[in-house]
């Protein structure tokens, strides 16, 4: 006979399982096959932080805050209908800027409401820097926002490290700074965080990793979500570069390096759940987590089509088809992938002498390697030993090797050849032996044997193949 306390953590298991079983951002399943969208309703924001200028646009550049247009709460809305009725695989709406979800409660509530009752099949989700969460908790409850992430730098209590990140916080009619200005966003942030753990909603961690800033501090930060009940913890490297205009690009500091983000990821899983699909969307990112289709939906699109002829654009039913279809096919690659990854494996784990490879993969969706070398501008880093796989990140490039035919025969490879330095394998659909030359410089293996094959059992398949039991032991 179980007892009622296993029986209760097996119902509360399950419960989380179904909240993120199609939310492409706290799933890493669900990633390749669910989409997402953020609509850029929030404008304002009541705290300055370091590495953020919303004012800098660009339809190449991907990170937080960054937006082509600003929308009401009605466009908003049809701008959903109208793109969940073109990308089915829409699950998750999500307010991410560009500014704050709750610097912005009226228009943040208002889209909530409409959305209840003009989608109601998609998730809701905001991305907050938790000043104003307490102020809000009633709202966010009744409106079933099941998903909110918070992003917590630092949790020094002296508010020098926070200091150094926030100039300002502009709380109840006051404007802090300095020191005071971080301890009233912690506690603030850390009341908040609490409120929201209370009240069962899956809570995700945002950390900037800012190199010689907060590097030894966001261990602790792990530390202390994994106290709190945080669902999942994410550190995002700082990208920054003087032309976007921020403190810290004008400054001079650099953006997260790859060694860095690894050996702080290192740190923190320690602790705590790890999210490592993060792709650091813009605040009107649409589409797969991995390719971002924001370019292709304008204002001009939606805004003057009634809501009736958007909602039968939306077809709830088909809808709900093409997500049974999808589930069907996760169902197949599930059983394909025989169990190959092991999401928060150490390394042991994964190897029977200690040692692992990191393999690169293109792949554009599906949880298939069906992208050529050529147009991959994104690589997923999996790190593998000869029991099981385990997925490490991503490593994006500005350039593809192949620029289509505007710049054909320009071809660069330096950029990629840095992502991939401390690869060993690539598995890809397509390569040309040009590029294969190219990287073995940086003596990667590339192997097309397992274009179009499922991902994960490729991934450990190859590391058996290229690197067997023993040369796993020698290396
Ligand atoms: Fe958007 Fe954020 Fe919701 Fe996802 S994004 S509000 S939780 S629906 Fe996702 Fe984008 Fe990373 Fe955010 S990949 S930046 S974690
Ligand atoms: Fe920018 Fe977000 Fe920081 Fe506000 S909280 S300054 S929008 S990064």
């Amino acid at each position: 006979m179980s007892c009622s306390c296993t029986q209760t953590q097996a119902k509360l298991q399950e419960n989380i399982l179904k909240k993120i079983n199609n939310h492409p951002c706290y799933s890493q399943n669900a990633h390749q096959h669910y989409a997402r969208i953020h609509v850029a309703i929030a404008p304002a924001c009541n705290i300055q932080c370091n590495y953020c200028n919303r004012k800098y646009d660009c339809s190449n550049e991907s990170r937080p805050g960054v937006t082509s247009y600003k929308l009401t709460p009605e466009e908003a809305v049809k701008k959903v209908l109208y793109v969940g009725g073109s990308i089915q695989q829409l699950s998750v709406v999500g307010i991410a800027g560009p500014g704050d979800a709750l610097a912005n409660p009226k228009q943040t509530f208002a889209t909530f409401r409409l959305l209840q009752h003009y989608a109601p099949d998609v998730k809701l989700c905001l991305s907050t820097n938790g000043l104003n969460i307490e102020k809000h908790i009633n709202e966010i409850l009744k409106y079933n926002i099941e998903h909110i992430t918070v992003t917590l730098n630092s949790v020094d209590e002296s508010g020098k490290i926070g200091a150094k990140i926030y100039p300002w916080v502009y709380y109840e009619g006051k404007r802090y700074k300095g020191e005071e200005a971080a301890k009233t966003l912690l506690r603030q942030q850390l009341k908040g965080i609490e409120l929201l753990v209370k009240n069962d909603i899956l809570v995700k961690v945002n950390s900037v990793l800012i190199p010689n800033i907060n590097e030894d501090e966001l261990p602790k930060v792990a530390k202390k979500v994994k106290e709190m009940g945080v669902f999942i913890f994410n550190v995002m490297p700082l990208i920054s570069k003087p032309e976007h205009g921020t403190k810290f690009g004008l400054e001079g500091i650099k953006s997260t390096d790859h060694k860095l983000l690894m050996r702080v990821q290192e740190a923190c899983e320690i602790d705590v759940k790890l999210m490592r699909h993060c792709r650091q969307c813009r605040a009107d990112a649409v589409g797969l987590l991995g390719e971002d289709r924001s370019d292709e939906f304008f204002k001009s699109d939606f805004t003057d089509k009634s809501f009736e002829d958007l909602q039968i654009h939306y077809d709830i039913n088909k809808r709900r088809k093409a997500h049974e279809k999808i589930e069907q096919w996760r169902g197949i690659l599930k059983a394909a992938n025989e169990k190959a990854l092991m999401e928060d494996a150490k390394r042991y784990e994964l190897s029977s002498t200690g040692k692992t490879k990191l393999v690169a993969v293109t792949s554009e969706s599906n949880g298939l390697i069906n992208d050529h070398f050529g147009s991959a501008k994104e690589f997923l880093i999996y790190e593998a030993g000869d029991k099981a796989i385990k997925f490490i990140t991503h490593r994006r490039v500005e350039t593809s090797y192949c620029k289509g035919p505007v710049g054909c025969g320009t071809y660069v490879i330096d950029e990629i050849k840095q992502a991939l330095s401390d690869c060993d394998i690539l598995l890809t659909q397509k390569i040309g032996d040009c590029p294969k030359k190219e990287l073995e410089d940086i003596k990667l293996i590339c192997d097309e044997d397992y274009a179009n094959e499922p991902i994960e059992i490729s991934v450990l398949k190859a590391v058996r193949k290229h690197f067997g039991f023993e040369k796993l032991q020698a290396c």
